[in-house]
């Protein structure tokens, strides 16, 4: 298909969008926002996952319940009755996205358990089951983001093949400068604090990583077209943000969000935008600057909690990751086995829901939207805002 330039003013939620784009419609890679229809996605492995050094970085957001089960398997591979129901689960999850007529690329199998030594530190690996956490789609290019935790230096080789493959196409690939992640890029002394002081801290700007260097993960930004919305976590600093912000120049606008979040990492079990002009708000995580949406006419809906119980192995998130949805598009999400109420959240919201079990899978770290990243959805570049 030839490229086309649009000139657009439409109403969706009752937000203005406005365009004036060119979209080179055959460039593999191209995706603006979290909702547009779904064409092609990259979905994780669980396959090869170790379980990550206890580093300074990483310690401070664990729950103190699992500290033993880190301090007992650092470097080891997950225990394998999770790994293989986490597997099937992710087969699953693939055949659904298939029928529903999504094409889905998969990363190398690596094993993370292999030590590494960079002039820095030593460490092993842990997953390429995260693929939100470090690819950034940006319309048609793909950032690989720099990452904060020593474990995942080295995680994006799981995803180079489909790299060069999306780039031999036409895609604009991009790395963010690599850490050196030495001894200063983080507080050693941060998982001695109280959830009630790292609240504090939070509040003054205060996280695991310092501003030594530039560092973020992907998924601590979320994009709506030309807003782009960011948060300054323990794995992305202010300087991570800064370095997107003038990487991608004039044409986005990149906003920073706080949250009251005791463990902030990665912003889509926080603030997950589901549509043109409507979100998700954890209801546990208030949002500082949530005026500006509501401003702005947007619809800002606070989900139901997740009944799960509390002996569930979530070693590595909050339950919370019942928000974490996949759009397929503005009518349909892939939620992972909704309970009724948030069931009726999303048709409420005229959204079809398409369940799929992925529990354990969760065990990983994140939901559907963490397990994916969406390389091509169909739609242009518009402001929301
Ligand atoms: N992958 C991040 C999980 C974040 C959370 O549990 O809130």
């Amino acid at each position: 298909l030839a490229n086309f330039s649009v000139n657009l003013l439409v109403r969706t939620h009752g937000i203005r969008r406005l365009s004036s784009t060119t979209q080179p419609d055959e460039c593999p890679v191209c995706s603006h926002n979290e909702w547009d229809p779904l064409e092609e996605v990259i979905v994780g492995r669980v396959e090869g996952s170790a379980v990550p050094p206890f580093s300074d970085a990483f310690k401070p957001m664990i729950e103190k319940r699992h500290w033993p089960f880190f301090e007992k398997m650092a470097g080891k591979p997950f225990p394998e009755e999770v790994t293989k129901k986490a597997t099937v689960q992710i087969e699953e999850l693939c055949n659904i996205l298939r029928h529903e007529g999504v094409t889905v690329r998969r990363p190398e199998i690596i094993d993370f358990t292999k030590v590494y030594e960079t002039p820095d530190f030593t460490s092993s690996g842990f997953h390429a089951a995260m693929p939100r956490d470090s690819l950034l789609v940006v319309g048609n290019e793909i950032i690989e983001a720099p990452m904060s935790w020593r474990s995942r230096f080295f995680e994006h080789r799981a995803f180079r093949p489909l790299m060069k493959e999306y780039f031999k196409k036409g895609a604009k690939w991009t790395a963010a400068p690599k850490p050196t992640m030495s001894d200063d890029l983080y507080k050693k002394e941060f998982s001695n604090f109280t959830d009630a002081e790292k609240i504090k801290l939070a509040e003054q700007g205060k996280f695991v990583t310092t501003e030594f260097e530039p560092c973020f993960d992907a998924a601590d930004f979320m994009r709506a077209g030309k807003d782009i919305f960011a948060q300054r976590s323990n794995v992305t600093n202010l300087m991570g943000i800064e370095w997107v912000k003038r990487h991608l120049g004039d044409k986005y606008n990149i906003h920073i969000l706080s949250f009251r979040d005791v463990n902030p990492i990665h912003i889509d079990s926080t603030f997950n935008i589901i549509g043109p002009g409507l979100a998700l708000l954890n209801p546990e995580r208030p949002c500082k600057q949530i005026d500006m949406f509501h401003k702005a006419g947007w619809k800002i809906v606070r989900p139901p909690v997740w009944v799960v119980s509390d002996d569930y192995p979530l070693w590595l998130s909050s339950k919370w990751l019942s928000m974490n949805v996949l759009m397929l598009d503005e009518k349909r999400v892939i939620c992972c086995d909704p309970d009724t109420a948030t069931r009726k959240m999303f048709e409420d919201l005229g959204i079809t829901v398409i369940p799929v079990d992925i529990r354990w899978a969760f065990c990983f770290g994140g939901g559907v939207h963490c397990w994916t990243s969406d390389i091509r959805r169909r739609g242009i570049l518009e402001s929301y805002f």
